[in-house]
Order: structure tokens, then C-alpha cells, then sequence
């Protein structure tokens, strides 16, 4: 009989609490911990896969060489020795801006590798820094810096206690919920409607979420933005704006108003979809409600008016009066204060050199890496570092990418497996996964509905031959650093040996010891199953970080861009085209966890979803294969004929592709699917704020011959 251990999962941002059936050493099974006041023993399929991706044999399990395509492992002692002599050589030929970094999703998901990310990314010392933000939430930070004034301090719904939740652009029952951690959030979303509260999702497709919902609105992709000024509009024009205590601490509402004045809800139909009627119902219904929530998500962020779109969402909450009330839009407490504890941001301090995109936090948008490394001349991107991230298959125009990562002088990506990016190094350095770390997630208790703090500690040994992400992210920065490359300076040299002196389980103790909570290791250790830290409470104007402590509703830089929106208010779509968007599925992850039979076997997951009157119209039969074309590639899926799009909407999801040589990944290659970005134009960015465009890509479907 085994024994049953506790653990965090460290997959997506819901942070369920863990029990983990452990027999000879081993991982057999995994529940969820019905004692976690937090997540209260909900986990999702994923779960389950978990032991899956440690015991995978496609892990790479020693440091492996590339020499031309041939691969072998080399010591730990020689792959940093290499690396750090390469990458140095570079930036002392080139100039620090010539090595680029890209940290991807799983950076955020645990206290040691996000940590220790900062201090390489800091110490490599590029302008050329990327991550999965712009291709995600950026819209979202960029709308609290310039409102509120720090990037992080996002607010996040009080699921517990409102009683009317507007969804734009977020699928919680698939996704689990995003910068709304919340342990089993489809339990929460119908304790709303269980209240007598309402649930209105806004989507281009019946979700899961939206087929649970109360009423659904099937918007245009990049319709959101319109739809927000003219619900604002009604708000207004029906003295429905009640911003209350926020009115006596907040700047340029007067200005917003004369702006939702220009947005009718007749002129913003066209462009959202979205009847003029129902926009007057909805902005009634939510200013009616007790406390009522504006939520939007990746679909809010990853489009063409992204940038507007979220600062709008921000901005109906704070006109209603729903920031920082319970019921509302709140901000978390938690026991790590990441927004105390880190930089309040910077927009377009620095620019791409070739499109001239702004960098946010010091990063430059992503879809702008290609063109870095292809396009001669000073300032050229020349090698790359990757960490836990897969931009061949998450970012835009993947196909481009692919073409231009083969062309570097030199690549090390630390990762857990050979894929479709992490194939073109020529170092790949593999690190431990799973329960083999310790978890804390000091970034998503940042955006949780709830205060919460859990702390677990590693149940199994890794492999020998691998090392934690923490070490070898410091290793390597200071591999290069002894070579000559880097951020110079005493300083930065001394925080990378005090912090790999120290360790991330004593840099977490001394976080917690120092954050608002007076917590501990010590006391975190004392409650397994997590801890409550209880609801949210008010916090501005105390909590802002803008001068004078002011809500700056309406920033200058959201007035340069709606120019833009107004000229497409009526712009007609080119006849015959059809506009794509994505979809998350309960059994995927984004793009990696395609190795795991017991997620990826049954029904085909990548299918383009048509809506009966477009496949009709194309001669499409359910099961079909079509063939999708954009600005940038072309692809071949099967279809499955669905009412759940709307008319003049496909849908499909993005990750997969997974049948490019030279990866090492069996069962994904055996489960391929085809890549959403490569078809995704890397010249499309929403152009306030630089984020690529995921969704509303205009394509053409036929009938594959
Ligand atoms: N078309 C389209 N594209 C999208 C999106 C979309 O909705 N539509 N969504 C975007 C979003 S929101 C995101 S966040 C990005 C995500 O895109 P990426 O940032 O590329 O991240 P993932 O696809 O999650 O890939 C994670 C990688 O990390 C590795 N990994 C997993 N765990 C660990 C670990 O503990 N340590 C290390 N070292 N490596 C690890 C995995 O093997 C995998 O290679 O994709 C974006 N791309
Ligand atoms: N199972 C699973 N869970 C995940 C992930 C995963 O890959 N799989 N990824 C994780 C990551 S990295 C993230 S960032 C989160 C994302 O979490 P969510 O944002 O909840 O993720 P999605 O399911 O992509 O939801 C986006 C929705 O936006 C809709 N949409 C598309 N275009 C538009 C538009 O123009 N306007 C509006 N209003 N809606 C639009 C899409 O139809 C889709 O339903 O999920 C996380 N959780
Ligand atoms: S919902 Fe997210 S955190 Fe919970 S088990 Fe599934 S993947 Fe893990
Ligand atoms: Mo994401």
C-alpha cells in the first residue's frame, strides 16, 4: 500500500491543491485535495498527466549537444562551459542586444524558475527580450500601469460575491480561469447563478462557458472594444454611472464621458455584432446589479483593438462603481506582495529595431522576433536563449520563425523535451518537472479571487542527470558573465552567487517573512492543505501608484488609438473571407502536453469548427478536410460543422503541429494536428500596445481537393 503525499499543480493558473498516491518512490496517482480550502479537491484532467510528462521517455534527461543534425549528451560542466563561452563571444563581437531571450508560459508557474528568470534576464543585460506576454495579457498591464500605475496591480474578480458577471473573451470552464485564479471555477461561476446572479458571456462562440451562461452575445472577433464604448454610452446618456467613492479619487471621468458620447449604441453595432438593443439590455442589467464585474480575457487582449479593449473593460468597472468593491473587480492581498515587491513598469521606453514595436517592462513583442533575426545590419538578433517555451508553435507566423531560429549562430534552450523550437539549439540544457520541485505560486496568489497561500515541497528526486530550473538559469548567467558577456558590474555579479548561495527555498522564506502576511517556510509547512487567507478587501486609493493616488480613467494614450477603431467601425469585411479564432481545450496545454496518450488519445482536438450555413456554402461535410489559407500560410484540418461559431467565424485551437522533423516527441508526432500560427500574421498587432493578433485573422476555407 502506498502513501499519499500532498503536492500544487503547477499547470495552469486554477493552483489546485494535490494528493499524490506515491508507491516504490513513485508518482501512481494524482487526486485532488479535498482539504484545500482553496480549490477544494477540484482537478481537471490534466492532473492525471502530470507523472505522465516526468516519467516521459522523451524527456531529455542529460544535457544534449547538437552538431549539425546530430545529437548527443555532454557533461553539465561542458554544455555551461559552451554556452556561456558562445553567448559571451557574441555579445562582445555584436553587442549585448545581439543575444535575444524568450521566457515562455511556465516561467510564472513557480516561485524558483520565475525568480531566478528575473536575475538571468537582468544579468544577460539585451534589449532583445521576449516572452509569452505579448502573445497574452500585456493589454491587461498596460491598461493598470497607465490607469492605475503599476503593471501589476490587476484587478480580479470577486467571484465569490458578485451577482452579475460579464465574460468578454475568457472560457473559464476550459481554461480553468486566467488572471482570476480560482480553485474549480466552474463550481464558482454557477454558485453566481445558484445566487440569483447572472452570467453573460460574450463570445464569438457558444463556449462551454457560454452555453452555462445566462445569456450569451456572439460578438465580432475585435468587436469588443466598440461593444465596451457603447455600453459606456448608455451608462452615461441613461445616468446609469455610478462611480461613488472612486469619483473622489479618480481623473478625467468628464472625458470619458464626452468620448462614450460619440459611440452610440447604433454606431457600434456593425463592428461588435451585437444589436443595438441588446447593448442598451446589457448596460442596464450590469449597472442594475448589486455588484457586478466586467471579466475579459485572452480574447479581449490577443486582437486587433486589444490595447483599447482591455483599458475599456477596466473602465466600465470603475464607471459602475465595481472596482474595489466586493461583488466587484478587487485586489488581492496575498502573502508574496509582487506588486510592493516589483518594478511598476515602463511602456515604449525602447522599440524593435526593424518595425519600431514598444517594448513593455523592458520586452519587445514577440512577433517581432523573426524579422530580428533575419533582417541584416547592427542590432541583429544573432542567438537566442529559450526558456520553458515553444514560440515556434505560440507565436504568430510559427512557420517564419521555424525558418528564421535555423539560421542563428547559436541556441541553448532549457527545457524538458526536444520540440518543435527547442530542436533548433544547439544546446539543450533539462531540468526537473512536476514533483520533482518545490511549488509556490507567488503569481497567480497575486490574482486569485480568493487570498490563499500553499507551499509544497518536492516529493521525488529528479532524474540524476537533470537540475532544478532555478540553478541552472543562474549557472548559465553566470557562465557568461566569467566569459565577459552580460551586464557588467559588481552588483549584478554578487545578487546572482547570493541568490544561488541561498536558494529559492530561502529566498521564498525570506519573501513571505517580509510580505504583509508576517508568513513563513516554517508556517507554511504547518498547513499542507494550504492556508485561507479570506476575502478581499478594498484597497485603493492606498494601494495606487500613480501620482496624488489618482485613477487616471482616461491616459492620453488610449486617445491616439481610437482614430483607428473609428475608421473601422464600418469597414465591410473582403467578400468570401472568413475570420479564425482560437479555442482552449480542457485536455490540452497550450502547446506541450501533446506527449501524453491519456490526454491526446479519442477524438481528433484540432478541428476547425464552421458554421453549417459557411460549410454549405464551401460544399464542407462534417469531417472533411479543409484547406485554410491567410496572408502568411496554409493549412489542412478536418472540420467538424458546428452552430457553436458564429456565422463568418471558424475556430480552431493553437499548439499543435507537431509533425515537423527532427523533434523527439513519439506520441505527440502520432497526434500532429496542424499549427494556428502558421497561420497567424506576425504583421498584425494591435498597434496601441504591440500584442499580436490571435484572433480575427481573416482567412479563406475550401474543400481540400
Ligand atoms: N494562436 C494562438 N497562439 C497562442 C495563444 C492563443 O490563444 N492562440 N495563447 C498564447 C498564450 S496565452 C501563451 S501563455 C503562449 C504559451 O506559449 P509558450 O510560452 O511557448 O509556452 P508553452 O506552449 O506552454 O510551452 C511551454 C514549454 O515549456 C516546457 N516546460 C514545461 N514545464 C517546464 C519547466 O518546469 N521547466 C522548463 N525549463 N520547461 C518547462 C515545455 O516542454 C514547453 O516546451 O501561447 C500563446 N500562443
Ligand atoms: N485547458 C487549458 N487551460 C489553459 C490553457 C490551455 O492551453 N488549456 N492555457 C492557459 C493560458 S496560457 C491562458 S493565458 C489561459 C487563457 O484563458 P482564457 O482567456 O479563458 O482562454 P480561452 O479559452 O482561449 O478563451 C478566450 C476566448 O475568447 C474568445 N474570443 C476570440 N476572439 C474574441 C474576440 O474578439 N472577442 C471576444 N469577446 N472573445 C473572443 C474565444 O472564442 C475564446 O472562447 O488559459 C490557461 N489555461
Ligand atoms: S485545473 Fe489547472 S491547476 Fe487544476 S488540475 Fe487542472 S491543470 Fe492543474
Ligand atoms: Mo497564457
Amino acid at each position: 500500500m502506498g502513501e499519499t503525499r500532498l503536492h500544487t499543480c503547477m499547470l495552469c493558473e486554477a493552483v489546485c491543491g494535490l494528493a499524490v498516491e506515491m508507491e516504490g518512490g513513485r508518482a501512481v496517482a494524482v487526486r485532488g485535495d479535498a482539504d484545500d480550502p482553496f480549490s477544494r479537491g477540484h482537478v481537471c484532467p490534466k492532473a492525471a498527466a502530470i507523472p505522465d510528462v516526468m516519467e516521459d521517455p522523451d524527456r531529455l534527461r542529460e544535457p544534449m549537444r547538437r552538431e549539425g543534425g546530430r545529437w548527443a549528451p555532454v557533461s553539465w560542466r561542458a554544455a555551461l562551459a559552451e554556452a556561456g563561452e558562445r553567448l559571451a563571444a557574441i555579445q562582445k563581437r555584436h553587442g549585448p542586444d545581439a543575444v535575444a531571450l524568450y521566457l515562455g508560459n511556465p516561467t510564472v508557474h513557480g516561485f524558483g524558475a520565475s525568480t531566478a528568470a528575473a536575475l538571468f534576464s537582468r544579468a544577460l543585460g539585451s534589449h532583445s527580450r521576449f516572452s509569452a506576454t505579448s502573445v497574452d495579457q500585456l493589454p491587461h498591464m498596460l491598461a493598470s500601469l497607465e490607469v492605475l500605475g503599476h503593471q501589476l496591480l490587476l484587478p480580479v474578480p470577486d467571484l465569490d460575491r458578485t451577482s452579475f458577471m460579464l465574460v468578454l473573451g475568457a472560457n473559464p470552464r476550459a481554461s480553468n480561469g486566467s488572471l482570476m485564479t480560482a480553485g474549480d471555477v466552474g463550481a464558482r461561476l454557477d454558485g453566481i447563478r445558484a445566487r440569483g446572479g447572472k452570467v453573460v458571456v460574450v463570445d464569438p462562440r457558444r463556449t462551454e462557458t457560454a452555453a452555462r451562461a445566462d445569456q450569451h452575445l456572439a460578438i465580432r472577433p475585435g468587436g469588443d472594444a466598440a461593444l465596451l464604448l457603447g455600453l459606456l454610452h448608455v451608462l452615461f446618456a441613461e445616468r446609469l454611472a455610478r462611480p461613488g467613492r472612486l469619483a473622489s479619487f479618480a481623473d478625467g471621468l468628464d472625458r470619458l464621458e464626452a468620448l462614450a458620447a460619440r459611440f452610440p449604441p447604433e454606431r457600434v453595432a456593425a463592428r461588435s455584432g451585437i444589436a443595438a438593443e441588446d447593448i442598451r439590455k446589457l448596460a442596464r442589467d450590469f449597472a442594475g446589479a448589486e455588484a457586478a464585474v466586467a471579466y475579459g480575457r485572452v480574447g479581449v487582449c490577443t486582437q486587433e483593438f486589444g490595447g483599447l479593449a482591455a483599458w475599456l473593460v477596466l473602465a466600465l468597472n470603475v464607471v459602475s462603481g465595481n472596482l474595489d468593491r466586493p461583488g466587484g473587480a478587487m485586489f488581492p492581498s496575498p502573502a508574496v506582495d509582487l506588486v510592493a515587491g516589483g518594478s511598476p513598469g515602463s511602456f515604449g521606453r525602447h522599440a524593435s529595431r526593424v518595425r519600431r514595436l514598444p517594448a513593455f517592462g523592458g520586452e519587445l513583442p514577440v512577433a517581432a522576433l523573426a524579422e530580428e533575426i533575419e533582417a541584416p545590419g547592427e542590432g541583429r538578433i544573432r542567438a537566442l536563449v529559450t526558456f520553458a517555451g515553444n514560440p515556434v508553435l505560440s507565436t504568430p507566423n510559427g512557420a517564419r520563425l521555424d525558418r528564421a531560429l535555423a539560421g542563428l549562430e547559436f541556441m541553448v534552450s532549457i527545457d524538458l523535451f526536444r520540440n518543435e523550437t527547442t530542436r533548433h539549439a544547439h544546446l539543450i540544457l533539462p531540468t526537473s518537472f512536476g514533483f520533482e520541485k518545490d511549488q509556490y505560486d507567488a503569481v497567480f496568489y497575486q490574482l486569485a479571487v480568493r487570498n490563499a497561500a500553499r507551499w509544497a515541497p518536492a516529493l521525488v528526486r529528479p532524474p540524476p542527470g537533470v537540475r532544478d530550473d532555478f540553478r541552472v538559469l543562474l549557472d548559465l548567467a553566470l557562465a557568461l558573465r566569467a566569459r565577459g558577456g552580460g551586464r557588467r558590474g559588481w552588483r549584478t555579479g554578487m545578487g546572482l552567487r547570493l541568490a544561488r548561495l541561498q536558494g529559492p527555498r530561502r529566498l521564498l522564506d525570506r519573501a513571505l517573512r517580509g510580505g504583509p502576511r508576517r508568513l513563513s517556510l516554517a508556517a507554511l509547512g504547518r498547513a499542507p492543505h494550504g492556508i485561507d487567507l479570506g476575502p478581499h478587501v478594498p484597497r485603493l486609493p492606498e494601494r495606487l501608484y500613480t501620482p496624488g493616488k489618482r485613477i487616471r480613467i482616461f491616459p492620453e494614450r488610449y486617445q491616439a488609438d481610437l482614430a483607428r477603431l473609428e475608421a473601422a467601425l464600418d469597414a465591410p469585411l473582403a467578400a468570401g473571407t472568413l475570420e479564425l479564432i482560437g479555442r482552449r481545450a480542457l485536455r490540452s496545454n497550450n502547446s506541450w502536453m501533446h506527449n501524453s496518450l491519456r490526454l491526446v488519445k479519442g477524438p481528433v482536438a484540432c478541428t476547425l469548427l464552421v458554421h453549417p450555413a459557411d460549410a454549405a456554402a464551401r460544399g464542407i461535410a462534417d469531417g472533411d478536410e479543409a484547406r485554410v489559407h491567410s496572408r502568411v500560410g496554409e493549412l489542412r484540418v478536418p472540420v467538424a460543422v458546428s452552430d457553436a461559431v458564429a456565422p463568418g467565424v471558424v475556430c480552431l485551437p493553437h499548439g499543435w503541429g507537431h509533425a515537423r522533423p527532427g523533434t523527439a516527441l513519439g506520441v505527440a508526432a502520432a497526434h500532429p494536428g496542424a499549427s494556428f500560427n502558421d497561420l497567424a500574421d506576425e504583421q498584425r498587432v494591435d498597434a496601441l500596445s504591440g500584442t499580436a493578433v490571435l484572433n480575427g485573422i481573416p482567412v479563406t476555407v475550401d474543400r481540400a481537393g
